[in-house]
Formats: C-alpha cells, sequence, structure tokens
C-alpha cells in the first residue's frame, strides 16, 4: 500500500515556508484546491515512509544511481540492503528513491531494491523527471533528482556516497553536475564523502559558495575526496555532532532561501585508499576516459567502474566503507533534527 500523492502546483518552497506539514501531507490536505493545476504523475510514498514522517520519526532519503551505476553488480544489490539495514538498526526509516514505471517511489519493497539493482535502469536527475513519467518509464535517481523527490516528500536527510560536482576540463565542457545547482534550491542535507578527485575539486567547491550551499566538515576542516579521507581544501566551518548539524538546518530554514547543506564527512583514515595507488589508477581512468571519448552523463558510470576494475576492486570496498559511514552520520542527524521539531 502506498500514498498516492499528486503535486504539480505545490512547489517545494511550501515544505519550508509551512514548517512541519510535510508536502505530502499538504498534497493531500489540499488535494481538491491544488488539482485542478496538477499535471505531473503521482508520487508513491511507501506506508513505513509515510507513517514515519506523519509521526515525526526519523527518516533518510538514499539514492538509485550509486546503486545502479554507481557499483557492480551483485555487490551492488547487498549494499542497497545493507543502507537500509543500517538506518532501521538505528531506529531510522530509510527511503530509498527511484523511478518504477513512471512513478517516484519514496521508500521501496524489497522488490523495488531488487529491480534498482539488476534492472539496466535509466539514469535519471531531475530534468528527466517528467520525461519518464509521461513514458512510465523506469530509472534510478541521482543526488539532484533524489534530493528533489525527497524535498518533495518533506525529507529533509539524504545519504549519498560522493557528490557529483564540476568535472574536470568543464571550462571547456561546461560538465557540471546538476546536484550542485540542485542544491541550491533544495532544502535538504546531503551526506557525503566530499566529492570523487575525477572532479575538479576546487570549481566543485567554488561553485557551492556561488550558489550559497553551505559546506560543512563533518569532525574535519579538511573537505574530503571520497576514497582519501583529505583533499588540499579547507573549509571555513566544522561540526563535531550530529545535533550541530541539526541547529544549522533549524537556522538555515529561518535564514535561508530554501538551499540545502552539504555535511562532509570524510572516511576513516584506517579505512582509506592508498593514496599512491589511488592516484595511479585515477590518471589511469581518467586517460581511459578521453581515449573513449566518454561525455556527459556517461562520464561518472564509466570512471567509477573502471576505477574498481583498474583497482583489483580495491576502491569497492572503500566505496562501500565511505558509504556505510555516511548512511549512520545521516541517521545521527536525522534523529538529531526529529528531536528538534
Ligand atoms: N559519485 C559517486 N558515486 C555515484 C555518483 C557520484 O561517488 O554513484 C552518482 C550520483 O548519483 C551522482 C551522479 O548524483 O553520479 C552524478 O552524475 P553526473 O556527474 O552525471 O551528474
Ligand atoms: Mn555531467
Amino acid at each position: 500500500m502506498h500514498a498516492h500523492v499528486r503535486i504539480a502546483a505545490l512547489h517545494r518552497a511550501h515544505a519550508s515556508t509551512l514548517g512541519t506539514t510535510h508536502p505530502a501531507q499538504q498534497g493531500l490536505t489540499f488535494g481538491r484546491g491544488y488539482s485542478e493545476f496538477m499535471t505531473s504523475p503521482a508520487l508513491s510514498i511507501s506506508d513505513e515512509v509515510a507513517s514515519a514522517l506523519a509521526e515525526n520519526r526519523p527518516v533518510v532519503a538514499l539514492e538509485s544511481t550509486i546503486i545502479s551505476h554507481g557499483l557492480p553488480r551483485p555487490r551492488n544489490h547487498e549494499a542497497a540492503i545493507e543502507f537500509e539495514t543500517i538506518l532501521r538498526d538505528a531506529g531510522v526509516t530509510p527511503a530509498t528513491i527511484a523511478i518504477l514505471d513512471g512513478v517516484p517511489h519514496i521508500g521501496l519493497d524489497a522488490d523495488g531494491v531488487r529491480r534498482i539493482a539488476e534492472d539496466d535502469l535509466a539514469k535519471a536527475s531531475v530534468r528527466d523527471l517528467p520525461i519518464l513519467a509521461a513514458r512510465r518509464a523506469s530509472a534510478a535517481t541521482t543526488v539532484a533528482a533524489t534530493s528533489h523527490l525527497a524535498s518533495l516528500a518533506g525529507i529533509r536527510v539524504f545519504a549519498t556516497g560522493g557528490l557529483g560536482g564540476v568535472h574536470r576540463g568543464a571550462s571547456e565542457s561546461f560538465d557540471e553536475s546538476a546536484d550542485i545547482s540542485t542544491l541550491a534550491v533544495t532544502p535538504i542535507t546531503v551526506v557525503s564523502a566530499g566529492v570523487k578527485s575525477v572532479l575538479d575539486i576546487a570549481a566543485t567547491l567554488e561553485r557551492l559558495e556561488t550558489l550559497s550551499v553551505p559546506v560543512v566538515g563533518f569532525g574535519t576542516t579538511l573537505f574530503p575526496s571520497f576514497w582519501l579521507r583529505e583533499s588540499s581544501f579547507t573549509l571555513d566551518w566544522a561540526v563535531d555532532t550530529a545535533e550541530e548539524v541539526a541547529a544549522i538546518m533549524r537556522s538555515q530554514d529561518a535564514l535561508g532561501h530554501g538551499q540545502g547543506i552539504v555535511v562532509a564527512n570524510p572516511i576513516p583514515l584506517d579505512q582509506q585508499w592508498d593514496p599512491t595507488e589511488h592516484d595511479r589508477v585515477l590518471g589511469e581512468a581518467l586517460a581511459l576516459a578521453a581515449a573513449e571519448g566518454v561525455t556527459g552523463k556517461a562520464v561518472t558510470p564509466f570512471l567509477l567502474l573502471k576505477i574498481v576494475e583498474l583497482s583489483g576492486g580495491r576502491s569497492l570496498e572503500v566505496n562501500l566503507d565511505l558509504a556505510r559511514n555516511n548512511v549512520r552520520v545521516a541517521g545521527q542527524i536525522a534523529t538529531a533534527w526529529s528531536a528538534l521539531a
């Protein structure tokens, strides 16, 4: 059973202006009044997620592109299940998000989780959502699309592996992930291990600054670089606890313009990838992408899977460790957030 909610005229700005009532509830509450303007497809919120939100219990959104396109099979399916289990064990409701048969699903059942791991799904960013819906197609959602949909459902915390960002060579290619521009207009707190060193980290941080998206280090003032605990880039702000993040979220609701918050959570030192090996593999993967002429939205999945291959699987273990770590921290933040509200 799912709550089918039609949302179109219901802009996510309502989520912040109307406080704790989540938009899904507003969609139901305002059902008749809004229905004349409603043209977009139903959002299907699982009963588990809907009741957690209604009762103000902690919920963490999880993305599906990391499962469909970021991790190799069959480890991706195990990982999808494990991320949800980590949250449930911490008393937090997981909301894995994907588009199934044209319907954005907020919270998947076991078969939905299997589908994002095993089916050959398209990769959907925010701009793809209406097209997929109209065609009743299925797709995995990126950080951008997951953030957008989670926010529409009233979810405030999201865990991923790494954020998309500005690609190397973007001054020529203009290849910048919509993850960045979406976070500028979406009130969600995303826990990530920074951005991968396949990207231009400096440019990514500059864009986040321009777009007024706060970036806080979780127990660090150095921006992490995904497989590695550190990059050479320092952050203005660090927090030590999930409660501090929740307090920032509350202040952001009062003082922000509806943008998100990036929590940069570095992998523990003893779990990080060997930096020399990292640099070698990265160089090879980037060279291969250039040689094979990979462009557009194929770039990120190509690099991720090549790097797993070229590292003999080592990068995968690190990727899984950092993602688990992010899921745990996101669970703590969601718990602190629900205690505040
Ligand atoms: N970074 C990772 N793992 C991933 C991705 C990024 O470490 O799986 C995925 C996320 O879904 C992210 C997307 O939103 O890649 C960014 O793709 P693009 O650069 O095409 O926007
Ligand atoms: Mn791109």
